[in-house]
């Protein structure tokens, strides 16, 4: 952007590089699909969600997870947590599956005229570190980059990237405005709310406080989610959990009216 700039009666004329605002969203695997059946895509609850994405002004980059098109067979073929010696057919199934998902969820996005591209972290030279700059031209172009959980082979291991490592890398380059994940819960709770029917509800959540969370998938489950939205929340982006059901919440954020909960 060229600004025009006045000193003592002269006109200067300097070039400003005004980065556009720009949030991070994770579609969270347990919304966007069923966790318990095997490929089992919510195109309805994606479509709505897509449908208040894109009224968003900002530019958006999107993480996906893996719900049950990643967490079912990697459990099963046991590609879970650090790098193991695991079976070729199930790095490629889990991979087959995770690209199916992006897939199908970048349909939706485009039936919304929201043109994703996706972008497979096992394709990535640190499948940890997503390429910024192939990112960043991405948004240039009026795209919307979407990367997602995925298989990795490295020194020779296989391991699983979670959409949640991914966004911590996105968030700390990036620096976005906003950080949003979309569960199927409508925030975080004292504790499983879907296993304690009386849990409440945390408005916000500050340090270490301590909860009963699950670490039932094979990336962390809830228990590893919070760790990571207390790191982005360190590097001063506030970051919002709420429930992808509901996601015409997204337009309370940062309101007493806001259902979900805060991380500072
Ligand atoms: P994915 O990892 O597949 O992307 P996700 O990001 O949507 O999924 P999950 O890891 O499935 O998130 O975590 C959400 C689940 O965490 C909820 O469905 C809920 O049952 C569970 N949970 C456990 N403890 C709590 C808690 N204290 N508060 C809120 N949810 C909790
Ligand atoms: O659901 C895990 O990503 P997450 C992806 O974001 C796979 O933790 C392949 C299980």
């Amino acid at each position: 952007m060229r600004k025009r700039v006045l000193v003592e009666g002269l006109i200067f004329y300097i070039h400003v590089t005004i980065r556009p605002l720009m949030q991070l969203v994770k579609l969270g695997g347990s919304v966007i699909t069923v966790k318990s059946r095997y490929r089992y895509f919510l195109q309805q609850t994606t479509r709505k969600i897509v449908h208040e994405l894109k009224k968003i002004d900002d530019e958006i980059i999107l993480v996906h997870g893996g719900g049950s098109f990643g967490h079912i067979k990697a459990s099963e073929f046991h590609l879970s947590g650090s790098p193991a010696s695991s079976s070729r057919s199930g790095i490629s199934i889990v991979h087959r599956d995770m690209m199916e998902l992006d897939q199908r969820i970048i349909g939706v996005m485009l039936s919304e005229s929201m043109p994703g591209i996706g972008m497979a972290p096992s394709s990535f030279p640190d499948p940890f570190t997503p390429p910024f700059d192939l990112i960043e031209s991405y948004m240039k172009a009026g795209l919307f980059p979407m990367t997602f959980g995925d298989v990795y082979i490295r020194n020779g291991n296989s391991g699983i990237v979670s959409g949640d490592d991914l966004m911590l890398a996105l968030a700390i380059h990036f620096k976005p405005t906003r950080v949003m994940f979309l569960s199927d819960v409508d925030g975080i709770f004292d504790r499983n709310p879907k296993t304690h029917p009386d849990a409440e509800l945390r408005k916000e959540v500050k340090g270490n406080e301590a909860f009963e969370l699950n670490r039932e998938d094979v990336t962390g489950g809830m228990g590893k989610k919070l760790g990571i939205m207390k790191k982005i929340a360190e590097t001063g982006t506030t970051v919002y959990l709420l429930n992808g059901r509901h996601p015409e919440r997204i337009w309370n954020m940062g309101t007493r009216d806001f259902i979900g909960t805060v991380i500072r």
